[in-house]
Formats: C-alpha cells, structure tokens, sequence
C-alpha cells in the first residue's frame, strides 16, 4: 500500500530530499507553531471572508472558457500572498524549503523563483480536484519531465481524508506519461496543523473531497526554476510599489531578478505613484 513519508521539523534537510525524490512527497510536521497560525489567518482574514466560495477561482476559469471543471466549487481560493501577508513570507525564505528547493532546482538553474502562492479553503460538500502535475503546463517536455517545480502545502487547519487533505499519487513523478494512478494508489495528506506537504512538481496530485462540517485550511507555496515563466504573474501580484517594501532575499525570490540574461528591465522607467522602480 502506498503512503505518504512523514519526518518532523528536527530531521535532516537531507531527509526530507531524499523522501521527496524516492517518493515524491513528504509530510514535515511541527513546522510552524500555533502563534505563526494565527498570525498568518488574521492577516488574510479581510481578503478570504469576502471570497464567495460559489464562485471563487473556479468561476473566473469557466468564464475564460478553458478548464471549467479544474476549481470544485464551494471552496475559498486568493492568490498574491507575497503582498497580503507578512507572515507567508517567512514560508517564502524557509530553511525547509531553501533546502528543498537548493537540492532539487538548482541543478537545473543560477537560481529559483516563487511559482505560485495561495490560500485554499476547502469548504464542506467540496468534491475532489481532478489529479494533476504542477509542471503539466510545460508540455514541451515529455513526462516524466525534467525537475522543474517544487510545491508545498502549509496546513493551517488539521487535514484528514475526510476533510479534503490534498491527494499524492507516491511515486508518479516518476511515471511515464501513460500510466494512470488507480484509485489504491491514491493517497490522501493527513497531518497535523502546523505541517507541511511538500511534493515534486512531477507529483500527481489534488485536492481532496471534504465529505465533514468544517473547513479545511491550507496554504500554497510553490517554487520554479529561475528561467521559466512562473504560473503567478507576480508583478501583478507583487507589483513594483509592494516589492519594494520587501527584504532583498523575498523580492529576489519573487522575480525581481535576472536570470542570467533573462528579465531585464530599464530602471529609469516609473512606476504606477511616478516613482523610480
Ligand atoms: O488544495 C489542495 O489540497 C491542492 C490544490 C491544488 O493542487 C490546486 O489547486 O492546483
């Protein structure tokens, strides 16, 4: 039966790598204490509580016209946590994820970048996601895909099987293309509040069905290699007016840095309030 590797924040980065290549996932519990919780959840308080969970991410996808069917309904989806939380940048510049990222990405670039942020709410009657790989969207390359993305999932709230705990199919990043997980192989998240899931952006994976009464509360983080075009446009997100604002270390990871030659831009060029960028 396949299963979900757990370590706990003492162990080795070295670990925690080792269970992400062989498994493609691994749970490191007692990350991030009760107080950080609280914290991060009274920051985005103001922006999820208007969120209409009918609607939310998943309406903005079927108006485009394109993967109606990728958000379920009766969920609770922002985006731009960089610029709304102060707390989620401290996941951003985590020694975990550093350690992750240093080992898994930077054979493939000068250096990574934040792919994506998101706080998901995962609301009662929620049906499960359809299984994906974050780096489906770079189709050029053939899966199983060279290592492009790492992703995680900050548990705010417990996460169960019941409750809509993300779903990891073990052991796909290595798949080929073809091969389709069966239901056996599919393997919900439970972990404690104050864990974190991380997975190979090669990972099958999605969020769970919360057949319960409570929601479920996670945070998104992903990284991607420096050269590629990150799956949130974080200058939108993170415009130049908030990204000044920030330690050098965040705004680098955010983007505002060339990639060897890629991503220059002319500094004399204002910004939206007439100031230099
Ligand atoms: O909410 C989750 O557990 C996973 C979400 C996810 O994979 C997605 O929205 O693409």
């Amino acid at each position: 039966m396949p299963s979900i590797p757990v370590v706990s924040a003492g162990d080795s980065p070295a670990k925690v790598v080792a269970c992400l290549e062989r498994d493609g996932a691994v749970v490191v519990s007692g990350v991030i204490d009760r107080g950080v919780r609280d914290s991060l959840l009274r920051e985005l308080a103001p922006h999820l509580e208007s969120v209409d969970p009918d609607a939310s991410l998943n309406k903005k996808y079927a108006e485009d016209g394109g993967a109606a069917d990728f958000y379920p309904g009766k969920t609770k989806r922002i985006t731009a946590l960089v610029a709304r939380s102060e707390t989620f940048r401290t996941f951003v510049t985590h020694p975990l994820m550093r350690s992750a990222c240093d080992a898994i990405l930077k054979p493939n670039c000068v250096h990574y970048q934040v792919h994506a942020t998101a706080a998901l709410k995962i609301g009662p009657g929620a049906r499960e996601q359809v299984l994906h790989r974050e780096e489906d969207p770079y189709q050029f390359f053939k899966v199983p895909r060279p290592r492009m993305i790492v992703a995680s999932m900050w548990a705010i709230t417990d996460f169960t099987a019941a409750n809509g705990g993300t779903k990891i199919v073990p052991g796909s990043h290595l798949w080929p293309a073809e091969r389709v997980a069966r239901p056996d192989e599919v393997v919900a998240a439970a972990m404690p509040a104050g864990s974190v899931l991380l997975w190979m952006g090669g990972t099958l994976h999605g969020a769970g069905a919360n057949r319960t009464d409570e929601w479920r509360y996670g945070v998104f983080l992903s990284y991607s290699l420096g050269w590629l075009r990150q799956e949130e446009n974080q200058y939108i997100d993170v415009p130049g007016e908030i990204a000044r604002t920030l330690s050098k270390e965040v705004r680098e990871l955010v983007g505002y840095r060339m990639h060897l030659g890629i991503g220059y831009a002319d500094p004399t060029v204002r910004d939206s309030r007439g100031e230099k960028r």
